[in-house]
Order: structure tokens, then sequence, then C-alpha cells
């Protein structure tokens, strides 16, 4: 089965009845895709440096993955040993995620397993588009989600015994399930993506929810690093704010108090085979890319076993019943596109 083609490019349709409301009680109604169109419109870019166009310019491939030429070619039997290897987690990393929701860990990924990810991803992302990544699509934000199915390289990264353990082992919980997996694009010149805490996003009835965000190159700051404000509270100091779906007042309304308020944020680089993971209540966003190279990134999202679905999800819960399909609203999300990740099932 061959992935259908993404549009090219689709703009959020609020028309009728969703244009006239101002609340976000409806469902989503188009895909994920869509969704990402939309939702890069609630960012405020008027505070961005302009790109230095000479870095914008499409830059020969191999130069995207600076440090990742000289990792030794691995194939596929090798990659699923990598990537059911646990993880030394320290006590003290354990207590850094709890409190600030967020944490950067290094080396989860060899090089040579990062480099086999972008490869992939580049591929499979080119072919949904129709198009050429590093260059061939400027400032859009593409997506592309249930890859694990059909594509046996990507199911050994979204499947990673590696990688759930270490979702169960920092939110605490003994079994994980997979809420969906994400293979994102943020093209050359694309903006800022806004502030928001995932679960505005998930319509699942629990906190214990935490991505995985598995950057597939380094990410210098000039290409848009995943951000978190820390610690894990500062929720609070935005939670009574509106959420607007129609422009970036809440967006610009959180970067003003996160101002006022003197919030933490870490905005630093991504090394090769970093990876973070960030819990539902961590306040994050991202920087615009301004290099002119894609900045391609796994984002896996686990949850702990027996969670249910929201009674309510809204439309920013997006193309949710296309990841646990089947579920009614308050039902337990188990379906089969929810495998138990971890403990490993015999
Ligand atoms: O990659 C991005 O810019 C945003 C990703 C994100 O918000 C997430 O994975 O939760
Ligand atoms: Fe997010």
């Amino acid at each position: 089965m061959t992935m259908p083609k993404k549009t090219a490019q689709s703009s959020p349709k609020l028309v009728g009845e969703n244009a006239r409301r101002s609340d976000v009680d409806q469902p989503w109604e188009q895909d994920n895709q869509a969704w990402w169109d939309w939702y890069m419109t609630l960012a405020d870019n008027s505070g961005e440096p302009a790109p230095a166009p000479e870095r914008l310019a499409s830059q020969p491939a191999a130069s995207v993955a600076d440090g990742l030429d000289a990792a030794a070619d691995i194939d596929v039997a090798s990659i699923r040993g990598e990537l059911s290897t646990p993880y030394a987690l320290t006590p003290d990393q354990i207590d850094s995620f709890r409190a600030n929701g967020y944490i950067k860990l290094p080396r989860v990924l060899s090089p040579g397993a990062t480099r086999l990810l972008r490869g992939e991803m580049v591929r499979l992302l080119g072919d949904a588009f129709d198009t050429r990544l590093d260059g061939g699509t400027k400032g859009r934000f593409l997506s592309l989600e249930l890859a694990w199915l059909e594509h046996r390289l990507m199911r050994a990264f979204v499947l990673s015994a590696r990688i759930a353990k270490l979702a169960a082992d920092l939110l605490g919980v003994p079994r994980v399930r997979l809420y969906h997996d994400n293979l994102m694009s943020k093209e050359p010149g694309c903006g800022r993506t806004p502030w928001h805490y995932d679960a505005h996003h998930f319509p699942l009835a629990t906190n214990d929810v935490v991505t995985a965000w598995i950057p597939a190159q380094p990410i210098p700051r000039d290409m848009g690093p995943l951000c978190f404000a820390w610690p894990i509270d500062v929720h609070k100091l935005v939670e009574g704010l509106a959420f607007s779906k129609f422009d970036t007042s809440y967006d610009r309304r959180i970067l003003e108090v996160f101002r006022e308020r003197e919030v933490a944020v870490d905005d630093g680089p991504f090394e090769a085979g970093m990876v973070s993971f960030h819990h539902n209540l961590c306040f994050h966003s991202a920087g615009a890319n301004g290099s002119g190279q894609s900045r391609v990134v796994l984002a896996n999202t686990f949850y702990a076993d027996g969670a249910r679905v929201l009674e309510r999800p809204t439309m920013v819960s997006g193309d949710w019943q296309k990841f646990i399909p089947g579920a009614a609203p308050g039902a337990v999300a188990a379906s089969e596109l929810n495998p138990v990740c971890w403990p490993p099932e015999a």
C-alpha cells in the first residue's frame, strides 16, 4: 500500500457554523496535515529576525548531516538491537523531568541510526508531498502519521523499547501505549511553532502522556529546536488565557506573560542523537527554521495504559479518531493502533 499524496497547499477551512463560533468545542473535520497548516498560522512571527538569505539558500543535503557523515552504515537488524537496548536513566534525570516537565537526553540514538532515520523520513515525506526536502518546499510544516504500520524501519523507531521504556520510567507508570507517531518536517523558511501544551491536543483523560521528540539531524538554534518553558507548573500562569483559533493572540499573550514573569525557557540546540521528552503539561514552542535544510523530526507520543478518551474531545485534538479508531468518548483508549510499547509484549 502506498501513502496517499498530500495536498500541496491546504488552507484551514473554518467555514459556515465553524467560522462563526469562537470556541473550539466542535470536532476537527479535516486531516492532520490541514490541522498543522492551520495550527502554524497561530504563531506570532513579528519578533523573529529575518533569516539570512545565504543561510536559507538550499544547501547540499550532505551538509545537513554535520557530524553524521562519518557514521558507519548500519542495517535494520542492528537498528532493532540498538532501539531495544535500555538507556541508563539516572534518578536525577527522572527528578529533573518531573520538576521541569521535559528533559533532553544525549546519545539516545547513534549517529548511524540518526542518519538512517533521516534518509527514510526524507524519502517518505518527499513521496507523500510530491516534493524534495532540504529546499524543494519553502515555509511549510509537513506532517505524516501512522508510518509505522507500513514501513519496517519506521516501525523499529516508533515501537522502540528503548524509547518507550524511557517514556514509562519518566512518567513513572508500568506500561505505556502509543498514541501516535508524527513524522514532521519544518521546511526552510517556516515560522515558529506557537506556544502550547499537549494536554490541549490529546483527547486523553490523563496527564500521564509524554512525547519523545526525536531529531533526525542536529538542530542548531537557527533551525528551530523545540524549546521548553520550565518548571512544569508555569502552565498555571497562562491557564486563564483564552485560546483563539483565528489569530496569533494566544501565542502573543503567552509570550508576554512568560516575559513579564521572567519564565525560564530552554531553547538550546540539539546535538545528533539527542532526544527530548516533554510531558503533557509542559509548555513548549519551537523557533523558525532559518536554515537551508529541513528540520526533520519523529515525534512519538505515549500514554499510561488504561487511560480513557475524554468525554468531549475538541477541534484542538485534531484527527484523533484516526489514532484511536473505534473508541467512543469516555472509553478506554486501547485500539489496535495503540500497542503497548513498554514492556515488550511476549
Ligand atoms: O516540532 C514542532 O515544532 C512542534 C512539535 C510539538 O509541539 C510536539 O511534538 O508536541
Ligand atoms: Fe506539542
